[in-house]
């Protein structure tokens, strides 16, 4: 028998709601496991953004099944170059408040997998209050996009001696180390902020020059052998070069002669290409009691002789006061005088 043209119709009508609903599943399926799976991390802090808050991205994800799966290499939530400035002073617990998983002490675990390395940031220190401010607001997000196990340490130096930078970054690896069993330790001056999140705060092969390309030196390096500013040791590599000198006082040599250490042990220097070691340094006057030490060219002239006898294995000094803040820790040591 032949249908009626009625029911062809009807059969026409059934398959095209059909078709709709399967289109409008399919779309809603991918929007649905696209804002899932491609959860990309806020981008207000990129160059040339008006919000200059930078926030910490996924700080604010659940914990998953995934806490004991190691992060990738390259985390997803970098977001490149950053707008980095002074202009505006930085109110602390504000900082607090936008960096929610930083626990006491300034301490931070990535949640939804294992971090690659367990690094701790030594900051040396004294009265330069403002600067560690910008150093928190700017880090904190940074450091937890880039999926690090981190603790922050500032090692404050007490009196009114002559200031001590390597001493200080000595004391800092070993402190820490009391706290934490850390296989990568970044020394980092209080007022250096690196302007791509790509510029991992870990340790590589060989001992790693963070601070490639500083405003300051119109973003390039001032010397070839230049290895101040920001730095990334391992355990290892600290280790074999006994860490560094602790008789440097005053201004200047001391990382020539961190730069001559390594050397000298055979190891070579790795760096970030000059785009994403870019950095900004807050501008200031030269600091009360660190004036050029005189005595810098004659020591790094004899670093070979000298590193053996100077350095982690002669390392003293007294903790005064040790300070758990919500966004560090700090450390306030007697390092001792030139004479002693
Ligand atoms: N530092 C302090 N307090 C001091 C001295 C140094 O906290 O009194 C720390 C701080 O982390 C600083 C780092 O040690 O970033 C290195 O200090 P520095 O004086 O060797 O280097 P910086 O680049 O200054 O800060 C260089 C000399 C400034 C002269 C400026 C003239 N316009
Ligand atoms: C060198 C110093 C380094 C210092 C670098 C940059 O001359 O300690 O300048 O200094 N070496 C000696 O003096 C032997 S800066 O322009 O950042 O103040 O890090």
């Amino acid at each position: 028998m032949r249908e009626l043209p009625g029911a062809w119709l009807q059969k026409a009508c059934r398959l095209l709601v059909l078709f709709c609903l399967l289109h409008l599943l399919a779309v809603l399926f991918y929007y649905l496991a696209g804002s899932a799976l491609l959860g990309r991390p806020p981008a207000a802090d990129k160059e040339g953004g008006l919000a200059t808050r930078p926030s910490a991205r996924a700080a604010h994800s659940p914990p998953g099944d995934n806490a004991s799966r190691e992060c990738p290499q390259t985390s997803p939530w970098l977001v490149g170059p950053l707008h980095v400035e002074f202009s505006q002073p930085v109110n602390l617990q504000n900082v607090e408040k936008d960096n929610p998983e930083v626990r006491d002490g300034g301490h931070y675990t990535p949640k939804d997998c294992k971090a690659l390395q367990k690094v701790a940031v030594i900051i040396p220190f004294r009265n330069r209050d403002e600067h560690l401010k910008y150093w928190l607001y700017y880090l904190h997000p940074i450091l937890q996009r880039q999926q690090l196990d981190y603790g922050i340490y500032v090692i404050n130096q007490g009196g009114e001696e002559t200031f001590n930078r390597a001493k200080l970054l000595n004391i800092g690896f070993t402190e820490a180390l009391k706290e934490y069993d850390y296989d990568c330790f970044v020394f980092s001056d209080v007022d250096l902020i690196p302007m791509d999140d790509r510029n991992i705060y870990k340790c590589y092969s060989q001992p790693r020059h963070l601070s490639v390309s500083m405003d300051k030196f119109n973003f390039r390096l001032p010397y070839n052998q230049y290895f101040g500013g920001v730095s990334a040791l391992s355990k290892e590599q600290f280790q074999k070069i006994n860490g560094f000198p602790n008789n440097y006082w005053g201004w200047g040599g001391e990382d020539d002669d961190i730069y001559n250490r390594l050397v000298f042990k055979g190891m070579g220097i790795s760096r970030p290409d000059a785009t994403i070691g870019k950095c900004r340094m807050i501008r200031h006057s030269r600091d009360h009691k660190n004036e050029p030490n005189p005595q810098r060219f004659n020591k790094i002239a004899h670093t070979k002789e000298t590193m053996m006898s100077d350095g982690l294995n002669t390392l003293t000094y007294t903790v005064v006061k040790t300070e758990k803040f919500p966004l560090y820790t700090k450390i306030t040591v007697d390092i001792g005088s030139p004479k002693s």
